[in-house]
């Protein structure tokens, strides 16, 4: 490859080699950590290779990381000369432009970086602004370092020379006052920019949507589900006393969105209990349920803030079913027939976990986990199992899906 050829560790790190030699190696060393960072941060970022590749998504996280912290050294070789070489661009505005937008993004993403590789130890609020400003760094800075590299390129150089030359043969350069007032060479590099950031319009589209768009989802309209009676919500419930959540859900399953209906659905707690219950969705809907207010927080830092769920307390479930002394945890099964997850006894009683049915006054969506989901609001949701059908009591630990694939059992939020 190319690159070996060209990236001489040495070069940057020896004292006694000249600058501009320097800054051509770091300019080498920083294109490949930052397309290393770009592959494994969009990787991370895409809710298709999560559930495509389930096993090698933490792996991918340590090793964002990692290439993150080793791309940070160059830097400190860099900031003690930074006086020097701003001086070598005295002339050049341009560049000191570049120079200054892509220190400005490297400082934002490096410090976002840092607070969400720390996100247990800060509030989930800190978090998500992490991560939202972590995003929005590489929504300007990813395309505009293609930009820079394309436009900087070879093949790009050529392109631009046989621009220009069929211009002076067949097409002269509009010019006022002596001045062109368009070069071509100005309009392929627009033309250019424009297409990469076309390119990127979809997926910075759903960033925006994700972060800013004020969608309220009416269960109505975008529930696939198929379930009646639609249960009353409470009154508490609608209007929703947390006044309607702020934020959105990022939708993750790990498989096909199960196709549930109020036939082939039913609700089943067993294991270690007194009275095996299993109830359909007609049972389901006449227990009495519970109004509470929540934040919802995802592990990757994306957080939904007062959520208005209404549903039945597990205890209470839990209860009715008696359970024997021998059970110490309780194990959750999704409709998916694939994700599972689990809590200890005591966790599982305490009285904001939830098996929820409506949220924020509607029946929860198909893709939200609808129609009956598990929300455990002081852990991660990795814990808030999706399609709840089964809830078994059992012995010894067991193992949930995404802890399975490298998630710390330790889910509580800070
Ligand atoms: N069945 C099932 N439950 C699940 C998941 C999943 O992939 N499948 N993902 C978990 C994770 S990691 C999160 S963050 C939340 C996401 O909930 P949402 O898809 O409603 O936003 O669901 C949790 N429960
Ligand atoms: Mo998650």
């Amino acid at each position: 490859m190319r690159w070996k050829k060209r990236v001489n560790l040495r070069i940057l790190f020896q004292g006694n080699i000249n600058f501009g030699k320097k800054l051509i190696q770091l300019h080498h060393y920083n294109a490949i950590s930052f397309f290393l960072l770009s592959l494994t941060g969009l990787l991370l970022f895409s809710s298709t290779f999560r559930s495509a590749f389930p096993s090698i998504r933490v792996l991918m996280k340590d090793l964002h990381i990692w290439v993150g912290v080793i791309s940070c050294i160059p830097l400190f070789f860099y900031f003690p000369k930074m006086k020097k070489h701003v001086r070598t661009l005295s002339k050049k505005k341009n560049n000191r432009l570049n120079l200054r937008l892509v220190l400005t993004i490297l400082i934002i993403l490096i410090i976002s970086g840092i607070l969400l590789t720390f996100h247990r130890i800060t509030p989930p609020i800190v978090s998500s602004w992490a991560l939202i400003i972590h995003d929005a760094a590489t929504w300007v800075g990813l395309p505009y370092v293609i930009y820079h590299s394309m436009t900087r390129s070879k093949w790009f150089k050529k392109l631009e020379k046989r621009f220009n030359k069929v211009e002076i043969k067949e097409e002269p350069m509009l010019i006022e006052n002596g001045n062109p007032i368009y070069k071509r060479r100005t309009f392929l590099r627009m033309l250019s920019g424009s297409v990469i950031a076309l390119m990127f319009f979809p997926v910075v589209g759903r960033w925006f949507q994700l972060n800013f768009a004020s969608v309220t989802e009416k269960a109505s309209v975008s529930n696939g589900n198929q379930f009646s009676p639609i249960p009353k919500a409470n009154a508490k419930s609608a209007p929703p006393i947390g006044g309607g959540r702020k934020g959105q859900f990022r939708y993750y399953t790990v498989t096909e969105i199960p196709k549930l209906n109020d036939k082939n659905w039913s609700f089943t707690i067993d294991g270690l209990v007194e009275k095996l219950s299993t109830y359909n969705w007609d049972q389901f809907v006449q227990l009495k349920r519970d109004v509470q207010v929540s934040d919802f927080h995802c592990v990757t830092g994306w957080s939904v803030y007062s959520v208005t769920w209404e549903g039945i307390p597990l205890r209470t479930l839990l209860q009715q079913a008696g359970v024997k002394e021998s059970a110490k945890y309780v194990k959750f099964y999704s409709a998916d027939g694939v994700y599972t997850d689990t809590l200890s006894l005591d966790q599982a009683m305490l009285d904001d976990v939830m098996a929820a049915v409506l949220i924020d006054g509607e029946l929860i969506t198909e893709k939200n986990g609808g129609p009956v989901r598990l929300i455990v609001p002081k852990m991660y949701a990795y814990k808030s199992v999706k399609w709840l059908n089964r809830v078994e009591l059992i012995e010894n630990e067991h193992i949930g899906y995404w802890e399975k694939r490298g998630y710390s059992q330790d889910a509580w939020v800070n």
